[in-house]
């Protein structure tokens, strides 16, 4: 799956250009207001940005992972809510049912995600985060359907979401990640309420919440891929290709970071000179662009060998856990250049600093991609 060459580069342009002029001159109306306004949301969807990953055959641009993740260094180079706000529809939201649905449920599902309708992912729990197979939230069979009852914690877009895909425990004699199904359940079914919105860190404009299940009636025919006890293997497909896409995110906020740090170090004069003449301040340039190259190279090969149908999970960890730690450090040695006005909430640095923490949290944190990795290894070690 990938669009030819010439209209790639013009979606690029398009979107490069809707960054520049549309998402870069409000971020600080996002940070003030902690929301994304319907008008900027409504240019998202006309350009195209819901549809991203979803295949051509279903409504969308069909973009390749190589692809997507150019896209993602784009709107990476602007606050990250904009990202947010069509993240899940690019990735985690849609993806399982890319993935492993029925032809039934992608042909009435995609087509609605690729023209804007929002999806959201549900797997965390109040008590289920990194332990993913341990969900608790039930799924019991009531003749033809399910009812699903259960809370899951910080739920990306639930707000804004008409679809949930919902890993819930449907095979109760069966314990850890074989007796979980992932469901497609519609945002208006009764029995789903949503808690208040989270106060975050960071990210203001992104949402996330509690959505609460209370006995909410699914038919059977709503499980992802339609064999029940599958939902876990699909979650982790969905996030072996989600850590590529926030990796690619991250190499976009740290192009953003080095730029605004080179044009601050440029501008501002102590002793006499611009610090940016400074030895101390360029070291500080050079390994951030010497980390963020390093970092675009390892996923721009790995969307490769992801296009390519090779095996990729450990490639997909080993680049969600560089470049998310990299834009950490990059963040952090651009607010140093900054000095004090890098402390300050005018310059949007410190903004980005908070922004960028929880990149080494969410899809999986940090210490999980080593685990992944090191399984990985092993693996391949045993043969
Ligand atoms: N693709 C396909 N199948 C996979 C898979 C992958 N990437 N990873 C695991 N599976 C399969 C395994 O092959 C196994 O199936 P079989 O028994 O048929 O072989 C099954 O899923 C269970 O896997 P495993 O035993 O490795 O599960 P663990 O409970 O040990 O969990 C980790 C593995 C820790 C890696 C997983 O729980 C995880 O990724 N946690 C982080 C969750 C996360 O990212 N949360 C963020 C929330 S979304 S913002």
């Amino acid at each position: 799956m990938a669009v030819d060459q010439e209209t790639f580069v013009q979606l690029k342009d398009a979107i490069s250009r809707f960054v520049r002029e549309r998402l870069v001159p409000n971020e600080d109306r996002i940070e003030n207001e902690d929301d994304i306004p319907a008008e900027i949301l409504r240019e998202m969807r006309e350009i195209g940005l819901y549809g991203l990953s979803i295949p051509e055959e279903y409504g969308g641009i069909g973009l390749s992972m190589s692809q997507e993740a150019e896209i993602v260094f784009e709107l990476g180079q602007t606050s990250l809510a904009f990202r947010s706000a069509v993240g899940t529809n690019i990735g985690i939201g849609s993806q399982g049912i890319v993935i492993d649905g029925t032809e039934e449920q992608k042909k009435y599902w995609l087509p609605k995600l690729a023209e804007g309708m929002t999806a959201s992912f549900a797997l965390t729990e109040p008590e289920v985060g990194s332990d993913a197979a341990s969900v608790k939230t039930v799924a019991v069979r009531d003749g033809d359907d399910y009812l699903i009852t259960g809370t899951k914690r910080y739920i990306t877009n639930a707000v804004r979401a008409g679809v949930f895909t919902v890993m819930a425990r449907s095979e109760p004699d069966k314990k850890g990640a074989d007796g979980i199904s992932s469901f497609i359940v519609p945002a208006d079914t009764p029995g789903i309420t949503l808690g208040k919105i989270d106060k975050k860190m960071g990210q203001r404009g992104t949402k996330t919440c509690d959505v609460i299940f209370d006995k909410c009636r699914v038919p059977a025919s709503s499980i992802i891929g339609g064999k029940p006890g599958m939902g876990f293997r699909t979650a982790m497909k969905v996030l072996d290709r989600g850590r590529l896409h926030i990796s690619a995110l991250s190499c976009g906020m740290a192009e953003r970071l080095i730029r605004d740090a080179l044009a601050y170090a440029a501008d501002r004069k102590q002793f006499g000179a611009p610090i940016v003449s400074f030895q101390l301040v360029q070291a500080m340039l050079a390994d951030s662009r010497t980390e963020a190259m390093a970092a675009w190279a390892l996923v721009r090969d790995s969307a490769r060998k992801f296009d390519a149908r090779e095996p990729t999970s450990m490639e997909a960890a080993c680049c969600k856990l560089f470049a998310t730690e990299m834009v950490g450090r990059v963040a952090d040695r651009a607010v140093q250049i900054h000095g004090g006005a890098g402390y300050m909430a005018e310059y949007k640095v410190e903004r980005f600093y908070r922004d960028v923490r929880l990149l080494r949290i969410y899809e999986g944190t940090t210490q999980i991609q080593q685990i992944v990795i090191a399984r990985n290894m092993l693996k391949q070690l045993q043969g």
